[in-house]
């Protein structure tokens, strides 16, 4: 399944979810993610979307109920789309924090990495992490539409600014496998 397969003006997301990634003196807040979708992963912290909760909102209580913290700071980077193979379509909406009330601790969702920003274990992460996470860390905003087979990414279109109104394809499409 290609980008160019989906009619992308009509997508809807059946569900939608956060991230947030704290970063601070060079390190960022990573998880090793215990349950949920990308169980067994290294992420940051989020989930999805309640009914009527907004996205920060979701983030912050998604932190909390994790790792204990609350994300201070908090700006919105980017918005994640994702198609897959088996039907599933969800939007994430992607936040950097500057800062934290806290300090991060285990439950039965997560473990706290802190993990140097040069250091980033891209291999144990979703594989469309490693195309979005240096923008994120900038504090960029991107936009970015993915293809996936369960944990395989087959294609994807990024921008570095937010997509069209009207969903269309964008030919400064930043690069594809
Ligand atoms: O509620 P649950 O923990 O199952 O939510 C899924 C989480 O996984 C949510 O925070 C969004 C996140 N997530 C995806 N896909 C991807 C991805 O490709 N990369 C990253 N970093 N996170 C993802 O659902």
């Amino acid at each position: 399944m290609r980008i160019n397969d989906i009619d992308w003006s009509n997508w809807r997301a059946e569900r939608r979810a956060t991230l947030v990634f704290v970063v601070r003196d060079d390190q960022v807040l990573l998880i090793h993610k215990k349950r949920g979708l990308g169980a067994g992963k290294i992420n940051g912290p989020g989930g999805h979307l309640k009914d009527d909760e907004s996205p920060a909102t979701c983030a912050q209580r998604e932190a909390k109920e994790e790792l204990g913290i609350m994300p201070l700071d908090m700006k919105h980077c980017g918005d994640l789309r994702f198609q897959f193979t088996d039907g599933l379509s969800l939007l994430v909406h992607v936040f950097r924090a500057g800062d934290m009330q806290g300090v991060p601790r285990a439950s039965d969702e997560a473990i706290p990495l802190w993990t140097p920003i040069d250091q980033i274990p891209f291999d144990c992460m979703w594989q469309d992490d490693r195309l979005w996470f240096p923008m994120m860390l900038r504090g960029e905003p991107f936009s970015g539409r993915f293809t996936f087979d369960g944990d395989t990414l087959l294609d994807f279109e990024l921008w570095p600014y937010p997509p069209a109104p009207d969903g269309s394809a964008n030919p400064r499409s930043l690069a594809r496998p």
